[in-house]
């Protein structure tokens, strides 16, 4: 049977409003690891993960916020996403505001790196996350882990990255809120960007299978980010950085089912959960079934399926 293991981070250091602490007891109250075992998968939930006390660090940017926390939690992430990526198929880190990201591909990147394969990223996102500790201005540091993981300079105050992620292996889908100093790093790194205007025109397949298409001939190992504001508000309201026009319903489970028939998925983030701004648990819901279409739900077996 194919493993998954569940790792929780509960961490809101790296967002304005609190409560995506909260959103790893949410997912695990809306059933997650029930739904993957019904599918046939090995469940261990390594339970959440935790970090010392810390003493302040500081930064020459006035406006960063919680950065002792923050590199303390991407350290521990970091060591706890490679050993999951380790020991078992496709890892789930249950966030937790995205700066979990920063350590979760740090480590994924590690362990790809020890098995002679190139590390690609799948970035589902209303943002791109590409802050440095210098260019941010809100400071709050969700805003930044692509930066990091990718190997921009400017992270003295994190831990230093062993296994940087290129620009190259990176795509993103969803983007419709980009700050300017993000507009410069997408220009001068190449990234494919997908925003919601090129998803209007040509929908998710087409940029998705070119993707996979290169993570496959490259024999690469592939990690999906999905953060809860790369769904439309209107389907997930759980969010503090909510965007209007993000994807659809039927947009996110169509890349999740595509991304699971590719067999290429190697390690998946849900974050951003913030449990606090949700309606009755439907959108740790929606995050629960969107996990189910990527570990194997099907409504029909089209393999098999004739007429
Ligand atoms: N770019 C904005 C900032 O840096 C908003 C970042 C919001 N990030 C997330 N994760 N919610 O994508 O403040
Ligand atoms: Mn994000
Ligand atoms: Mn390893
Ligand atoms: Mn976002």
């Amino acid at each position: 049977m194919p493993k998954t293991v569940l790792v929780g981070a509960p961490v809101q250091t790296g967002a304005a409003q609190p409560g995506c602490l909260m959103g790893p007891a949410s997912l695990r109250t809306a059933g997650l690891a029930d739904v993957l075992s019904g599918l046939g998968w090995t469940v261990e939930d390594r339970g959440d993960v935790a970090i010392a006390d810390t003493v302040p660090v500081p930064c020459a940017n006035p406006a960063v916020r919680n950065l002792a926390d923050t590199a303390a939690w991407i350290e521990v992430l970091t060591t706890a996403a490679h050993a999951a990526a380790r020991d078992s198929d496709l890892p789930v880190f249950m966030g937790g505001d995205h700066s979990i990201s920063a350590g979760t591909v740090a480590g994924v990147a590690r362990h790809a790196s020890e098995t002679g394969q190139a590390q690609f990223v799948l970035w589902l996102d209303a943002h791109p996350d590409l802050h440095t500790l210098d260019t941010t201005q809100s400071g709050n540091l969700h805003g930044t882990p692509v930066a990091y993981f990718s190997g921009q300079p400017g992270f003295d105050a994190y831990p230093p990255l062993t296994h940087p992620v290129p620009a190259g292996n990176l795509c993103m889908m969803g983007i419709r809120s980009v700050d300017s100093a993000e507009h410069r790093v997408i220009a001068a790194e190449c990234i494919a960007v997908h925003d919601m205007r090129a998803i209007d025109e040509t929908g998710v397949l087409a940029p998705l299978r070119t993707f996979l298409d290169k993570v496959r001939s490259a024999g690469g190992r592939l990690h999906v980010s999905l953060d809860v504001d790369f769904l439309d508000p209107g389907i997930a309201p759980a969010v503090g950085t909510t965007v209007p026009g993000g994807a659809t319903f039927r947009e996110a489970h169509l890349i999740m089912e595509t991304l699971g028939d590719s067999g290429l998925v190697n390690s998946l983030d849900l974050v951003e959960l913030n449990p606090f701004l949700d309606e009755r648990g439907r959108t740790a819901k929606l995050l629960c079934d969107l996990t189910a279409s990527l570990f194997g739900r099907r409504v029909l077996d089209r393999m098999t399926r004739s007429f």
